[in-house]
């Protein structure tokens, strides 16, 4: 892309000193872009406000030095002070002791702003805070107010190989480019960018990375032995900012790793050696988070070659990890991907639930339990996860997808805060929301690489902001973190955001509108996922089937004459989705097959929905990209030209949608359409 410097090879760059000036170097500009990478959220601009005042800083400790690093490096080039004794000042930053807390206090009295933290990492978000208020968090009066997390855990996994992999490249599903972490089978060398990502991610909220894919070849399995020291490294990069590393692990490292006979969980021998390999791993990170495990799962291993229960399998695993404080993340993605589509009977989207809700109550206090928002896979549009709710007595963890496998792939704008916002506002039996049930955390998979502009099409870098506020604030309003991203990587230049968000705040529904209808899903490439083949996982094997024919579409799920999926739910949801006549438009051809004439809450048939979406979703597509070039004097010019890029792609691929989707319909079911538009 043109405007972007190569990245200057990070030994030319390592000269001496702290991380004070290690965090000038990483926020040094060139041409308005640090060194090659986009700055994102973090521009050099967004600490004038603190850069231009007088700071105290108090404490001590290695997240204090690093706020004291942030606050010198823009007091540097701003003009502001920064000491750690008492002095006139602006702005107090105050570490009062370490109870781990991540919590903080700000108020403002007598022309003085303070943040109070009881906990490292306290101090470091109410310093991120302070730049996100910017001036504002100057002005008048304010009482004293604690801002603290809703979840504990906030967490990226990244599905980064170490080699990279025949089919699925260095990052599987992966849109922006290799992996921060991982080049050519070994570990990067560059150090510097993963710590500015730590950075990116402290200023969002997030506090916990997996570094490698949860389907663990070859070469990332050794991560937990022999390549242990790459990861230290990378955590050691983390850590400033308060990110632990997590390990995705492959349940038959005994195996694979240990030449033990067996993995199954309730041998000793197989206990002992993970004992003894976390403990290794936890001498080279002290702060390791724990395990991420893909068991049973698409071809992975698990108890279940041994007879055992995922309890049993987690469990083992937790114990390695609780002496340390370290968590297993068991993921609950588990159905039969070898299914026969003539079985009618055989129901992908109860596999979680089947699966799991029986071992509710079974599985230890620091194994949590890992489930995807869906019961399918990260479509566009699916109901809720019965599975989260329905098992009170374990931790879950939700998970999202920032990385954009089926939703654009980063070459399509797709701001998924409200999808997000949706599922974590859900209230699952009428009361209790999902967001408070996610007790175990909340959990992305990545959607960065080593793209200069960390996402691929740059205005995915909303997905990763808002998905960290999100965490955060699990019940906020994901348009005020949209409007936070804007202000911090745009500026304020008028007509700006404006602009910005036309394009963003209804692209989630725009590419639902151009894609598969009315929660029915895929209609995808079969392999990698991009752009449509109604038909292309018809006939396989993957339990992920539509059921088109002359008279109707969609797939009967209800308890009367269905799988029976809808009554995995509590009421009233059980109840609503079990109806065509209740069920929501946008669930209705995941939860009913009907007729091609059904009538919608809408008051349009469904043919007629299908046709008028798809011609409504191009239509925005082709406003959307209006808007983008009309602000073309007030983008830095690369970003602009990249978006410019991605939009043709984006507009290519939402006609090729629009008329593979119309036309497979027009002929299934013979409607004309009302409106009488071409359709082929
Ligand atoms: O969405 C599917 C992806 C796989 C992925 C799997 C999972 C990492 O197509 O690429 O594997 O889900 O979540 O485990």
């Amino acid at each position: 892309v043109s405007g972007y410097v190569r990245e200057v090879p990070s030994r030319a760059r390592r000269r001496g000193g702290g991380l004070g000036s290690r965090t000038a170097r990483l926020s040094r500009s060139v041409g308005g872009l640090m060194q090659g990478v986009d700055p994102a959220w973090l521009p050099d601009g967004a600490f004038r406000p603190i850069g231009t005042r007088r700071t105290l800083i108090r404490g001590s400790g290695p997240l204090v030095d690093t706020v004291h690093g942030e606050v010198a490096e823009a007091c540097e080039r701003f003009g502001g002070s920064v000491s750690r004794a008492p002095e006139p000042c602006d702005l107090v930053l105050e570490l009062t002791g370490d109870d781990g807390s991540e919590g903080f206090v700000l108020g403002r009295r007598d022309g003085c702003t303070t943040v109070t933290a009881s906990g490292a990492r306290g101090l470091l978000y109410g310093l991120f805070h302070v730049v996100r208020l910017g001036e504002a968090a100057f002005l008048g009066e304010t009482q004293p107010a604690v801002h603290e997390p809703k979840l504990a855990l906030r967490m990226l996994d990244h599905w980064d190989n170490v080699a990279v992999h025949p089919v699925m490249g260095q990052v599987e599903r992966g849109y922006a480019g290799g992996s921060l972490f991982w080049e050519d089978g070994r570990a990067r060398g560059d150090l510097d960018r993963v710590r500015r990502y730590g950075r990116l991610l402290a200023a969002c909220g997030i506090n916990a990375v997996s570094v490698n894919n949860v389907n663990v070849h070859a070469a990332e399995a050794r991560l937990l032995t022999e390549r242990l020291g790459e990861v230290a490294d990378i955590a050691g990069a983390l850590r400033p900012y308060g990110i632990r590393v997590h390990l995705s692990v492959t349940f038959a490292a005994p195996m694979v790793l240990g030449g033990l006979p067996t993995a199954d969980p309730l041998d000793p021998g197989v206990s002992a050696w993970w004992a003894e390999a976390t403990a290794r791993v936890y001498a080279a990170v002290p702060d390791f988070g724990g395990f991420v495990v893909k068991a049973d799962s698409e071809g992975q291993p698990g108890p279940f070659a041994y007879g055992r229960t995922h309890a049993d399998g987690a469990n083992m695993l937790a114990a390695a990890v609780e002496p340390y404080g370290g968590t297993v993340h068991w993921r609950a993605f588990v159905y039969d991907h070898r299914q026969d589509w003539r079985d009618r009977s055989t129901d992908r989207a109860r596999a979680a639930y089947d699966h799991f809700v029986p071992l509710d109550g079974e599985f230890a206090d620091n194994a949590v339990l890992q489930v995807k928002h869906g019961p399918m896979d990260f479509q566009v549009r699916e109901p809720v996860s019965p599975l989260i709710g329905a098992m009170p007595g374990t931790r879950l963890a939700v998970e999202l997808q920032a990385t954009q496998e089926y939703t654009g792939q980063q070459r399509h704008v797709c701001w998924l805060g409200p999808m997000w916002s949706e599922v974590l506002r859900f209230r699952i039996d009428g009361e209790s929301t999902v967001g408070a049930s996610a007790r175990g955390g909340l959990v992305a998979v990545s959607n960065v690489g080593d793209d200069p502009f960390w996402t691929g099409h740059p205005l995915a870098q909303a997905n990763l902001y808002t998905f960290g506020r999100l965490a955060w604030e699990p019940g906020g309003d994901p348009h005020r973190f949209l409007d936070e991203w804007i202000g911090l990587t745009f500026g304020s230049a008028p007509g700006l955001a404006k602009g910005l968000r036309s394009i963003l705040d209804g692209s989630w529904r725009t590419y639902e509108k151009y894609t598969a209808p009315l929660g029915v899903g895929f209609m995808v490439q079969p392999g990698h996922h991009y752009g449509p083949s109604v038909d292309g996982y018809e006939y396989s094997p993957w339990g992920t089937y539509h059921f088109a024919d002359r008279d109707g579409v969609g797939v009967d799920r209800s308890v009367a004459s269905g799988t029976g999926y809808a009554g995995q739910y509590a009421k009233p949801w059980a109840e609503v989705y079990e109806s065509a006549e209740t069920c929501p438009d946008e669930l209705l051809l995941f939860f009913h097959h009907v007729s091609y004439g059904h009538t919608l809450h809408s008051g349009k048939t469904v043919i007629q929905h299908i046709y008028d979406t798809h011609f409504e979703g191009v239509a925005e597509v082709e406003a959307a990209q209006e808007v983008w070039a009309s602000l073309a004097d007030l983008v830095d010019p690369a970003r602009h030209t990249r978006v410019t890029e991605r939009f043709e792609e984006q507009l290519r691929s939402a006609r090729e949608w629009r008329d593979q989707v119309n036309s497979y319909f027009f002929r299934k079911s013979g409607v004309p359409d009302a409106r009488g538009r071409t359709i082929h």
